[in-house]
Formats: structure tokens, sequence, C-alpha cells
């Protein structure tokens, strides 16, 4: 006899939050029957396999502390959940393939791995454990990034190089960024930036910067003809700008209690249209007219169209949305 239990577990990154587990002969298991039996294993330091599923004699789940096995296990089960509940909330989508499956998530891959990763052959998200294996990377923009793969490998199915690699990346950190904003976290603020909790790069800063990508040192605020040269993570920001740049316009403004100053090119200025509107252009975009080789112009087409069905090619909605790629020099 299994049924579904409200749990309580506290992550490293999310803070204390509720979580949806299986009561099982007297025991439970750190796995969610309403959002398409997603569920967390634990890899013990290991580079394969499956993982071992978390089960507990109690539903309370781990401490707050990378030391703590559980801990890192709540953020990365959260993670899946949120990210369900905000494909489902915001564009209608029925998990990662639309078809109501889930994704499972391991959790302490290899020693002092200082990445995570989607992979679509066992759907399933990976997470290491960081610096000294003491800094997982299991930040709530890094699982709605990750799971996002998945969701482009389903549909555009954009190639992983180039500028449409570029695309991809930036659809997964786009869609990584709703996630942040739809849980609204006391323990994570949302914001305009990548994995600004992981402290991945040792320096306390994020990893990525939407309002401003050069401020990680590489990438450019705008296209030039090279930027298919670059790597997928840095060709990236181009997008990332434009996306913040429609959601919340040009100049300088504090959201949240964060501070942005987005450059555009030649002074262009934007009028934001709301996170929400941005990303309802860019789902319906990515899932109608992006295919494996779109690139940045095809992306502007594409975007433009995706605002035409959705808001009209008078709107307002539709001319920001020419203005924002403009402004990153995407013409
Ligand atoms: N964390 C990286 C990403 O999702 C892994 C990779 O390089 N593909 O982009
Ligand atoms: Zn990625």
């Amino acid at each position: 006899q299994t049924a579904n239990a409200t749990g309580s577990g506290k992550g490293v990154f999310v803070g204390t939050v509720p979580l949806t587990t299986n009561s099982t002969s007297g025991k439970y298991q750190l796995k969610d029957a309403t959002r398409g039996n997603q569920y967390t294993t634990n890899l013990s330091g290991r580079t394969s396999g499956n993982g071992t599923l978390y089960t507990n004699s109690t539903n309370t789940w781990g401490n707050g502390l990378a030391s703590n096995a559980q801990s890192a296990a709540v953020d990365a089960q959260y993670g899946a959940a949120v990210t369900w509940d905000f494909y489902k909330a915001t564009f209608g989508r029925n998990g990662i393939r639309n078809d109501g499956v889930g994704a499972y998530s391991r959790v302490h891959y290899g020693k002092n791995y200082v990445n995570a990763f989607w992979d679509d052959s066992c759907f399933c998200m990976t997470y290491g454990d960081g610096v000294s294996n003491t800094h997982p990377l299991t930040e709530l923009d890094v699982a709605g990034h990750e799971m996002s793969h998945g969701v482009t490998a389903a549909t555009a199915n954009l190639d992983y190089f180039g500028e449409s690699g570029g695309l991809n990346e930036a659809t997964s950190d786009i869609f990584g960024t709703g996630v942040e904003w739809y849980a609204n976290l006391p323990a994570n603020k949302p914001n305009y930036w990548l994995g600004e909790l992981i402290d991945i790069n040792g320096d306390g800063k994020p990893l990525r910067y939407m309002d401003k990508p050069s401020k990680d040192g590489t990438s450019p605020d705008s296209w030039s003809s090279s930027l298919g040269n670059l790597d997928v993570h840095y060709s990236s920001g181009v997008a990332n700008h434009f996306f913040y740049l429609l959601s919340e316009g040009s100049g300088q403004k504090t959201i949240n209690g964060y501070s942005y100053d987005s450059p555009t090119v030649g002074g262009q200025s934007v009028a934001g249209i709301g996170r929400d509107k941005a990303l309802k252009v860019w789902y319906r975009a990515l899932t109608t007219y992006f295919t494996s080789t779109t690139d940045y112009k095809a992306a502007r087409t594409g975007t433009l169209k995706a605002a035409a069905d959705l808001y009209g090619a008078t709107s307002t909605e539709y001319k920001q949305v020419a203005a924002a790629w403009s402004a990153v020099n995407v013409n």
C-alpha cells in the first residue's frame, strides 16, 4: 500500500520546503507520484548507475547542511517539483516531454565534481558536490536549467554548438531563472543571475548575468559575426540579455534588492513587457518556430512570429521584441 504524504525538507539552498513523498510499509521514499513519479537517488560519490532511492523512517529530510547527505537531495527533489509546476502553470506543459512522465535526479556524483548536467538517455539530471565536496550544485536555477535541456531536446532540439548552441544554453538559463521567480523562496530571492548561491568559482560571484553578460568576464553583451565561435555557455549571453531587456526594459533598475544596469547597442531603449509575457514568447518560439539549426537571426524572426501569435503584430509586445533584439545587435 503506497500513499502520497506531505513531508518537510531542509535543503542547502532552498531552506525549509514541503515535499510530496511516498509513504509505503512504514517508511517514506523521496518520490512524488503527483508529479510523474519524480524521485531522487544518492550516487554516494559514484559516477555511474541509477543511485539508491532516498528513504527515511520519518517524513523529515535533510538539515540544511551540505554535510548531511539528504540536504542536497532536498534541493534536487524540490527543484524538480517546482520546475514541473512552473512548466504546468506557465505554459500548460505536462512534464519535460509533455507526456506526464517525471525525470529523476541523482545527487553526490563523483568527487569534487563542479558541475551538474542533464542526460537525455537516462532522462535524469545529476549534481556534483562542488569544490571539496562541500558546495553542491543543487541551486534551484541550476535544477531548472538542467531540466530545461530536456524540454529543448524534446522540442526544437537546438544543436549544441555554434549560435544554435548558444540559444540552447540561453533557453535553459531563461527557464531556469523562470523557475527561480516562480518558486519565490525567501532563502533564494529571485533575480536575473545564474548560480548566485553556489560559489562555483570560489569568489562568491554568480556564474552568469542576464542583465549584463559581460560581467562574467567573457560573455559578450551583444551579437557579432564571431559569436558562434564561442563556447555555448558564453554565446548564450546575447539571448539571455535579450530576455532580460524584454522582461524588465533598459536602464538602471533595482528589482527585489538586486541592482541591474543593462547596456544596449546604440542606446536603443526597450520597455519591458514583464517576465511572464517574455517567457511565453520564448516558449512559443522554442516549441513552434525554432529548429535544430536556428541561429540568432532566425531566433529574432521566430520570437516575432510568436509575439504576433500571442499578442498581435501591431501590439506593444511585438514592438518590444523587435526593440530588445535590436538592443543586442540582432537585426
Ligand atoms: N552544466 C552544464 C550545462 O548544463 C553541463 C554542460 O556543459 N552541458 O550546460
Ligand atoms: Zn546547460
